[in-house]
């Protein structure tokens, strides 16, 4: 038997699309209050009726970047009272910039992910973790990919991002011990969603090629995953899902139809 997590607080980052979206979703199906962060609330707050209506106890949306250092502390500690108790973080906020060979790359990609990616994650769970630790309650779930698990030609910062999410996990796993707090890395490998044309610098004829000829996974399927993590009972960690579709092995290997 799975637990239940009516009426805990999620706080999802990068909730506003994609598999943040999706996950916002899956979660508010069952009963959560949703904790919601995007860049801007623009398109998180026409979210809030229909999350309501799925099931959720309660939504609460404020804009973050979780780059942005001193904003996400301040933020977080800001935080109404009534949704400072979080229970679930979903360390989700994360891009990639580009797809060129490291010796030719513009830095400026290099910074964007890195600070969204690895430094953002790190921020936001330094400011959620102590409250996690002091109430002996909680559960970290990191996005991790199966470029964390394999680098490929042209992703090199991106996959070092999505590397250190996954020793990350494993640390915080280990100075976590003796605590009742889980951690969650989930790997998804190709997701149908904004990503590639996000890499692309809003290119989508070159982000539909990513994608074509084969089935990606979609952003339901990774939350549905999520979902699954965090209802495991309370003894169960569940460490690591490398999730892939049935066309796609490794973050290189895909099967296309002619
Ligand atoms: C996203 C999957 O294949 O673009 O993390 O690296 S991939």
């Amino acid at each position: 038997m799975g637990i239940s997590i009516r009426g805990k607080i999620v706080f999802i980052t990068g909730a506003s699309a994609g598999i943040g979206k999706a996950t916002a979703m899956a979660l508010a199906a069952e009963g959560a209050k949703l904790l919601l962060c995007a860049r801007s609330t623009d398109a998180l707050d026409p979210m809030r009726d229909e999350l309501l209506a799925a099931g959720a106890e309660a939504v609460h949306n404020f804009a973050l970047d979780v780059s942005k250092r001193a904003d996400v502390a301040a933020t977080i500690a800001a935080l109404p009272a009534e949704w400072s108790a979080i229970t679930i973080l979903v360390n989700n906020a994360g891009l990639a910039r580009g797809m060129e060979k490291l010796y030719l790359d513009d830095i400026d990609h290099w910074e964007e992910m890195i600070d969204t990616n690895t430094k953002g994650l790190l921020y936001v769970t330094r400011a959620v973790l102590p409250g996690m630790v002091d109430r002996n309650e909680g559960h970290v779930v990191n996005m991790g990919s199966t470029a964390g698990w394999m680098a490929y030609g042209g992703g090199a910062v991106y996959c070092a991002t999505k590397a250190a999410e996954k020793i990350l996990s494993e640390a915080m796993r280990i100075d976590l011990m003796g605590k009742a707090v889980r951690v969650t890395s989930i790997d998804p490998g190709m997701v149908e969603t904004r990503f590639s044309e996000v890499r692309f610098g809003g290119d989508k004829e070159r982000a539909a090629k990513v994608y074509a000829n084969t089935t990606p996974l979609t952003p339901d399927d990774v939350a549905d995953a999520i979902r699954w993590a965090v209802t495991r009972p309370a003894h169960v960690n569940v460490s690591s899902m490398l999730l892939t579709s049935i066309d796609q092995a490794n973050a290189v290997t895909v099967n296309r139809r002619a």
